[in-house]
């Protein structure tokens, strides 16, 4: 018995599939005697893009002696990845 291994001729990207199949061919020098595998592969994501704001420039005016603790403002940000990955602080 012999190891087979595929490699990919192209990147695997999670944020674009993230499942898809193979189908796997076996043979030896007598063209009848060969199998098929289909495989499913599910894509696991890495933590492969940065959070980035939804908007990165805004313009603010506050008042002098503003209470300690007042929110200045209010702002949002995004991350690709999934679960963990897209997590940020
Ligand atoms: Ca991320
Ligand atoms: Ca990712």
């Amino acid at each position: 018995m012999n190891g087979l291994s595929h490699s990919f001729s192209q990147e695997v990207d999670y944020e674009v599939d993230k499942f898809f199949n193979l189908t796997v061919y076996v043979q030896d020098s007598n063209p009848d005697h060969r199998d098929v595998a289909y495989i499913e592969v599910t894509v696991e994501d890495y933590n492969d893009n940065a959070p980035e704001f939804n908007q990165k420039v805004q313009s603010i005016r506050h008042k002098e002696n503003i209470a300690e603790g007042t929110s200045l403002w209010n702002c949002s940000a995004s991350d690709e990845d999934d679960g963990v990955n897209a997590d940020f602080m």
